[in-house]
């Protein structure tokens, strides 16, 4: 393990919250605190250092028995007095220290007068009102951890990005209407379009950072109000999903902005970087020794540790920072790529919009095609299709396209993938038509190895064209099915196959990661919307996100391609197929 200068403070800052805890010498703990800073601050790297045989009481607060210990860390990884001062205390009362408004004194109060060991039996003791009957607490105190604690409880809960980018957006213009916000940014996980999101980060500039938080938590939506500080406030909204707010001066903008979009990994990996050019860089921009010499904008941050900026998206330390240094980061797809739509439902099955109605809609939105992609007889609640009604539907789209213009039907299915991999629909009929998706909707639960069994098998079917959303997961009520993804794509490939990047926000499904592996191995992936009404078909701009977080590239995305483009690679599949299974018995 490599140790770094922030490794090192953040242990002697732990040393000092578990001595003051335990209530030794303010001296003793002062001493680490300052350790720690100052380490953290140095803008010389401690393990070069001692590589160079540096002496490293030249930093400031460090003495002989700091250095020592500086130097065990990094030769061991680990700090036996940090052990020993942990084994000494439940390692729940440490997590108490994260309470906004506990420190370590208070915490010791808490374990000591009390018992309270863990953040379950301080909740327990605020809702008994308990707790302000010590001393230096009070009734405010207490309802401010009560609230504090009900959020973070709930914390593990994630929420799809549609629904929190859209309370976002609605508590972003509220804020701009104050004439004291200069800019204000969605930051966090939000800003990088992660699939699910934890809580919102924003980000305002402003000189009148009072105004801005005042008017923060005056916001309807808010329901608790968590913590409150001079520069910064965190609410709960109503239904739960939490708020943290940030005002900085407009100078440090690009830095904080940076900092606070993460994600962590990143930020990490940025630091380290800059650590190797003798600069600090943080949330308030990057310094060389006292000097800041970037961070009003995050070209600069990313410019003074020598990279082009890094897409949100990508800030995953995943390899962009790499990527970045060698000029190769991939140009992401937009939306304004996409050329048309694969996979939609009409009123044949369990859409709520004719064809006709479909096609229109999808032309609106700047696409030149639009596959019909119906349920199969199968799925009985969504009066799937059987081959009689197929064929009805088939002769339908090509009356339509014959009579519209500027948009084309495709004829397509998404066919049930039975337990077993068989498809609900003869091939004869399948063979007809321009793509085949294929889908589960079934024994999701299968052990990895026969699911993947069912799904290589469905793939190896001579009109099979697309597999829909393979892990079948619903964000927040269904855990995805276990597959190996990289045998399905191998299969894939083989095959000359599609993965769909089902684009609904519930399901985003391929992964992130996973739209990487298809791109890896040269499997293209297709961001369908899987609309089921006109204005589903929207969806499209949440696969998009998706998409580029996996990396994704116009040439990597199937409906980036025209529709002159995309028959051949639909037909060529289909063609050797059909060949295929007119030559097999
Ligand atoms: P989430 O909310 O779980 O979906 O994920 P994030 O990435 O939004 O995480 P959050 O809200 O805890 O923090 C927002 C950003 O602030 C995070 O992406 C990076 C930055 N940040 C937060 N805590 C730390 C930290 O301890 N160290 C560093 N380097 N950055 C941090
Ligand atoms: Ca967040
Ligand atoms: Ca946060």
């Amino acid at each position: 393990m490599l140790i770094h200068n922030a490794d090192i403070a953040e242990i002697f800052n732990e040393i000092a919250d578990l001595l003051e805890i335990q209530g030794e010498n303010p001296f003793r703990v002062r001493a680490y605190r300052n350790a720690a800073r100052s380490v953290s601050e140095s803008s010389k790297n401690v393990r070069t250092m001692i590589a160079e045989g540096a002496d490293l009481k030249t930093i400031p607060a460090i003495g002989d028995d700091l250095a020592l210990k500086i130097r065990e860390i990094v030769a061991t990884g680990s700090c036996p007095l940090l052990a020993s001062l942990r084994a000494q205390l439940p390692s729940a009362v440490v997590a108490l220290l994260r309470v906004p408004g506990l420190g370590p004194k208070r915490v010791r109060q808490l374990y000591e007068q009390l018992h309270v060991q863990s953040l379950e039996q301080l909740e327990q003791a605020a809702a008994e009102g308990r707790i302000h009957t010590l001393r230096g607490f009070g009734p405010l105190t207490e309802a401010h951890i009560l609230a504090n604690l009900r959020g973070r409880l709930d914390k593990s809960h994630r929420y799809q990005f549609a629904q929190a980018s859209q309370r976002a957006e609605a508590l972003l213009v509220w804020l701009a209407a104050l004439p004291d916000v200069e800019r204000v940014e969605a930051a966090g996980s939000l800003r990088r379009l992660r699939d699910t999101v934890g809580d919102i980060d924003i980000l305002v500039t402003s000189r009148e950072p009072a105004a801005v938080t005042q008017r923060f938590v005056a916001y309807d939506d808010v329901s608790a109000v968590l913590a409150r500080g001079p520069t910064r406030a965190s609410v709960a909204l109503r239904g739960g999903l939490q708020v943290d707010l940030r005002v900085v001066e407009p100078e440090c903008y690009g830095a904080a902005l940076t900092y606070f979009t993460g994600s962590k990994a990143h930020n990490v990996a940025l630091r380290r970087l800059g650590q190797e050019l003798g600069l600090k860089v943080n949330e308030y921009g990057v310094f060389r020794g006292k000097t800041c010499i970037a961070g009003e904008t995050e070209e600069s941050v990313y410019a003074s540790v020598g990279l082009p900026w890094i897409a949100p998206e990508l800030r995953e330390d995943r390899g962009e920072i790499e990527a970045a240094r060698v000029a190769a980061l991939p140009t992401l797809v937009t939306r304004s790529d996409l050329r048309g739509d694969l996979h939609t439902h009409t009123l044949a099955s369990d859409g709520r919009a004719s064809l006709c109605e479909m096609a229109l809609a999808a032309r609106e939105r700047g696409l030149s095609y639009l596959a019909v992609t119906d349920h199969s007889k199968r799925l009985a609640m969504t009066h799937g299709l059987d081959a009689t009604r197929l064929a009805a539907q088939i002769g339908e789209i090509d009356q339509l396209n014959a009579q519209l213009t500027g948009i084309t039907l495709l004829k397509g299915i998404e066919v049930d993938i039975l337990e077993d991999g068989r498809l609900d629909l003869p091939n004869a009929v399948l063979a007809r038509l321009d793509l085949v998706i294929g889908a589960i909707h079934s024994h999701f639960d299968l052990p990895r190895e026969r699911q993947t069994e069912r799904i290589l098998r469905a793939l190896d079917h001579p009109s099979m064209t697309m597999l829909a959303h393979p892990s079948g997961r619903l964000i927040g009520s269904r855990e995805p099915s276990d597959i190996d993804m990289l045998r399905v794509i191998r299969k894939a490939r083989e095959r000359g196959c599609f993965l769909e990047l089902n684009a609904q926000p519930e399901r985003l499904d391929l992964t992130d990661t996973v739209c990487r592996m298809a791109k890896d191995h040269g499997v293209l992936v297709s961001i369908n919307s899987d609309a089921h009404s006109v204005a589903q078909l929207d969806n499209l701009r949440y696969g998009v996100n998706q998409a580029r977080r996996g990396w994704l590239e116009k040439a990597d995305v199937l409906n980036a391609r025209s529709l002159a483009q995309l028959r051949p690679l639909l037909a060529r599949t289909m063609r050797s197929r059909v060949r295929e299974a007119s030559e097999s018995p």
